[in-house]
């Protein structure tokens, strides 16, 4: 049988992997309306906001556009010739922007991906130490195409000065970065800023940017302008510190917290990737956001994208809306708004209507989660299979082939409760079921729809008795992408592995022979046939079969036997 969680033996992840957290309220996917409880104001402004909302991520898509070169800071873990730190994996901006390049970016962008929903400029240097081209930029924009949100993310050094100038345009999304509010760590991430034509160094320098931090946040929460808070998670230096920064920033308004993994390699030419500055593990993060997270939400799907990034989060079309080709484009935006507002309106229903066919599947009742029994069946691949070279993969190598049959001729089976289910297995006596992680395979919509093999990304999921909980992503190079990459595959694979360490499953529509069983030997399972389902409802079923299996059970304490 294979076993609950690898026991794949790695060396330290890589910074390539994402973070590892999941909304601290809830879970991911679409199975519930999340944002419910929020006032009808601040639904309406982050509903559609692929970041501020962690369920709009599966549906809508934001763009970057770098317009902004000049920073007014040093941190200690960029590098000018990279892409913002705080918003950004390291990597050059493939082109620097005017405003007016900028917006008929935006508006071709617009006009060709219908899910855009956000405009954001976020580097690579700050925006708002660039403010005549952040502010133009943002001035044509909110005539122009009004329907689109903007947003805008900064140190916060310059904030204080601009807070009028960006209520006045339309900017409902603010992000500040704030690793520190202790100038004495402060000092430790940045060497020096540039403040009022001098630069000033050490505890000073860092003082004068959290009080301008802080007086900025302060301001913009008082003008109903939606703040999120960034904060880079560095190992040894802010790691303990994060908790009280939480603290603070939330008492001062700020809207989520995104406690992101530091990103240091030596290549990078950074400060701490040159002095060896580890980047803290998923568990470390994890560990962290978990610690941070009370009545505010914590953000858990940040993808850490460029400065020029454009699609869905996680995905990076930018290549297909370069100055040359946009230039070529014949745009009509009143049409295309038009277009957008149907796609988006269509976006809403089919929300609307995979959280109550998730209601219904998933039905939460006295803290019991419902889940369709046949998704505890196990099948297995067959020789006969219409595609030999993929599985429909959620085989246990130890099923026999009689045991399966095709799902279409099984019989519909009714919904019980997971709970039931579970209780039914019997755990033996002094033992209780672990949580588990699983991670998902999705190109969006809130489902599982994506090959194993073309995953440049998986969702992790966090699941246990009581609940189904998103807490991160892990970046992956895609295994399966043609065959000029065929000779890569073997390490390609081989770091996929060890981005699921830890995951005791991998939900996923297709999955090929090779990685199904490189997985098992990891001591992860492969499982193919929640295709097309609802992430969370997916998860909850594979839960419950790993439970019900006993991989799960673990001896309770002598405390708990006891109580
Ligand atoms: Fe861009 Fe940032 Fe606005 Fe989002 S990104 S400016 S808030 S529209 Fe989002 Fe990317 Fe994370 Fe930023 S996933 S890096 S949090
Ligand atoms: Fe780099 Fe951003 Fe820091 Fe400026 S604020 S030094 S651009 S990470």
């Amino acid at each position: 049988m294979v076993q609950a969680v690898t026991t794949l033996n790695t060396e330290r992840r890589k910074a390539e992997s994402g973070p590892a957290g999941g909304c601290a309220s809830s879970g991911c996917g679409s199975s519930s309306d999340k944002l419910a409880h929020l006032p009808e104001a601040i639904r309406a402004k982050v509903n559609d906001h692929p970041c501020f909302s962690e369920d709009a991520h599966h549906h809508y898509a934001r763009m970057h556009v770098a317009v902004a070169p000049a920073c007014n800071i040093q941190c200690h873990y960029c590098n000018r010739k990279y892409d913002c730190s705080n918003e950004s994996r390291p990597g050059v901006v493939s082109e620097l922007l005017t405003p007016e390049q900028a917006v008929q970016k935006t508006l071709a962008v617009a006009a060709a991906i219908p899910q855009m929903s956000v405009l954001g400029i976020a580097g690579p240097g700050d925006p708002l130490a660039n403010p005549e081209r952040t502010l133009a930029t943002f001035r044509a924009l909110s005539e122009k195409a009004p329907d689109i949100k903007l947003c805008v993310s900064t140190n916060g050094l310059a904030l204080p000065e601009l807070v009028d100038e960006i209520c006045q345009h339309n900017i409902d999304h603010v992000t500040i970065t704030i690793n520190c509010i202790d100038p004495e760590i402060g000092a430790k991430i940045y060497p020096w800023i540039f403040w009022n034509n001098h630069r000033i160094k050490g505890v000073k320098a860092a003082r004068i940017l959290i009080e301008q931090q802080q007086k900025g946040l302060a301001m913009l929460a008082e003008r109903g302008v939606l703040v999120k808070v960034n904060s880079v998670l560095i190992p040894g230096v802010n790691d303990e510190h994060l908790k009280e920064v939480s603290r603070v920033v939330k008492a001062k308004g700020a809207f989520l917290h995104n406690v992101m993994p530091l990103i240091a390699e030596a290549e990078h030419g950074t400060f701490y990737g040159l002095m060896g500055q580890r980047g803290p593990t998923h568990d470390e993060l994890q560990a962290l956001q978990d610690a941070c997270s009370g009545d505010m939400a914590m953000m858990r799907h940040c993808r850490q994208c460029r400065a020029d990034a454009v699609g869905m989060l996680g995905e990076d079309r930018g290549a297909e809306f370069s100055i040359e080709k946009i230039e070529q484009m014949d745009i009509d935006y009143a049409a295309a708004m038009a277009r957008r507002a149907a796609v988006h309106a269509e976006i809403e229903a089919k929300r609307q209507a995979q959280r109550e066919a998730s209601r219904q599947a998933t039905q939460t009742s006295g803290g019991e989660v419902f889940v369709a029994l046949d998704s505890l069946t196990r099948r297995r691949p067959t020789a006969s299979s219409t595609e030999p070279d993929l599985v429909s993969a959620a085989a246990s190598a130890s099923a026999s082939a009689s045991e399966t049959r095709p799902l279409a001729t099984q019989p519909a089976i009714p919904l019980i409760t997971a709970r039931t289910a579970l209780s039914s297995a019997k755990a033996p006596a002094g033992t209780t079921s672990r949580s588990v992680r699983i991670a998902v395979a999705s190109s969006g919509s809130g489902v599982i729809n994506q090959h194993f093999g073309h995953a440049r990304e998986f969702l992790v999921y966090e699941a246990d008795a009581q609940d189904v909980r998103f807490i991160g992503t892990r970046r992956v190079q895609a295994y399966c992408t043609g065959d000029e990459t065929c000779g890569e595959a073997e390490s390609a694979l081989t770091g996929t592995l060890r981005a699921l360490e830890g995951c005791a499953a991998v939900l996923c529509s297709k999955i090929g022979i090779e990685p199904w069983d490189a997985l098992e030997a990891a001591g992860i399972a492969p499982n193919g046939e929640h295709a097309m389902e609802p992430i969370e409802t997916a998860v909850a079923a594979v839960y419950a079969e790993l439970r019900v299996s006993g991989a799960l059970d673990q001896t309770e304490p002598m405390s708990a036997l006891s109580a």
